[in-house]
């Protein structure tokens, strides 16, 4: 068979996306495979056999990120691919997993054709891209990248109070490869788009060109408990309500901005968190995305100026911590470009298209040239169960992944 007839085996991909969505699978269905947790071991040791498996050189290294290597015909820069296979609390099968699994079975349908690429190709795992456990999300390829330093990362506190280089040594993934492992020539993600624009809009692959800006931070109040049936409204500092109007002036913040403004309120707790008492302190997470610098860097100075008045008129305090923040990227236009080229030579409809959602690919953008692929999601429905992906539509992905590789390992 030519190259260019080449296909990769889909049964098989999804039978190993099958495999893999089973260790650490809830009673509900979902994947959950926080960051450096035994499930997230588990998964990491069946994949690092698959890659041995398939031949490939397995390294792991300071923040256990994993690379599996297939050597080239040259000692040249190599190609890489991949992404994680850590998951949030109620995950899907495929966010992240499609990534890494994509390119391991990009490796097995080269091994059975019997082809040997000019560069080496390396398929990636990086350590916890999500950010559900540790903060900042995408903390491994940061590190790769240069954006955290090794020490800083260990030093990293869960969100249920371990240190993060007790936890990498607790599972045995604190490697010894160089930091950074290589310098790639070129890096290609296939990930689900975990957004309706595709699914919704049509279309069968996204060409990602760029990527929206993330601002993560942790935001205290200190108020005053008291008793809910004595205590004249006047006289409260109710740290519960002062959560509760944050919460709903994220919303209105990207209500009022629009375009593509996102707010989300994603964890709230209180205490002493009692039907009868006005709580004493809340924790709540807010999580605002934009695709433009200058508009993320508006939704936040919106809301620290609601905070300041909030705390005056109702006479608590309140702190805030940034956990994550990271500026919008644009991708590789030669590289988005080949993947478009690359979808139509195999008859696919592709779409250029923009990620809402974080990704390795965009800590990469800061190494090498790098664009990602996007494949449906049924309904736009990820970090959920309920995510799913056509099996001809992860097949067709992983058919431009391969060929996208062909490509840029022959360069
Ligand atoms: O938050 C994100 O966008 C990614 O899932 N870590
Ligand atoms: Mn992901
Ligand atoms: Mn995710």
């Amino acid at each position: 068979m030519t190259s260019p007839d080449l296909r990769i085996d889909g049964e098989r991909l999804l039978d190993s996306l099958g495999r893999l969505a089973q260790i650490g699978m809830t009673s509900e269905g979902a994947c959950c495979r926080l960051a450096l947790t035994d499930e997230d071991r588990a998964g990491r040791d069946l994949v690092t056999g698959w890659m041995r498996e398939s031949g490939l050189q397995v390294h792991i290294d300071p923040i256990g990120n994993i690379f599996g290597v297939r050597p080239g015909r040259e000692n040249l820069a190599a190609v890489m691919t991949g992404s994680h296979i850590d998951t949030v609390r109620t995950g899907g099968r495929y966010d992240g997993n499609l990534g890494v699994l994509g390119g391991l079975e990009v490796v097995r349908t080269l091994n059975a054709a019997g082809v040997t690429t000019r560069r080496p190709l390396v398929v990636a795992v990086f350590t916890n891209e999500e950010g559900a456990r540790f903060q900042p999300d995408m903390l491994g390829s940061l590190v790769y990248a240069g954006g955290l330093t090794l020490d800083d990362a260990y030093a990293t506190r869960s969100v249920d109070g371990k240190l993060l280089g007790e936890e990498l040594d607790r599972i045995g993934y604190r490697g010894d490869a160089a930091m950074p492992f290589c310098r790639p020539e070129a890096f290609v993600e296939l990930h689900i788009e975990q957004g309706p624009v595709l699914d919704i809009e049509g279309g069968l692959i996204g060409a990602v060109g760029d990527l929206q800006g993330i601002s993560w931070q942790e935001i205290t109040i200190t108020g005053q408990s008291n008793h809910a049936g004595t205590t004249p409204m006047r006289l409260r500092h109710d740290a519960g309500y002062c959560a509760g109007a944050i919460a709903h002036f994220v919303r209105q913040i990207a209500r009022d901005m629009g375009g593509s403004q996102v707010g989300t309120t994603g964890a709230i707790q209180l205490h002493p968190n009692l039907i009868n008492v006005i709580a004493a302190r809340a924790m709540i997470t807010v999580d605002l995305r934009n695709t433009d610098e200058d508009l993320l860097k508006e939704s936040e100075r919106r809301l620290d100026a609601f905070i300041s008045a909030l705390a005056d008129e109702e006479g608590v305090s309140i702190s805030s911590r940034r956990l994550a923040r990271f500026e919008p990227v644009r991708f590789d236009a030669q590289v988005t470009d080949l993947i478009t080229r690359t979808a139509a030579r195999l008859g696919m409809d592709c779409r250029p298209m923009t990620s809402g959602a974080g990704h390795d690919a965009q800590m990469m953008a800061r190494l090498c040239p790098t664009a990602m692929i996007f494949v449906p999601s049924v309904k736009g429905i990820s970090h959920n169960p309920a995510e799913h992906t056509d099996p001809e539509h992860l097949t067709a992905g992983a058919n431009v992944l391969l060929h996208t590789l062909m490509d840029l390992t022959e360069r």
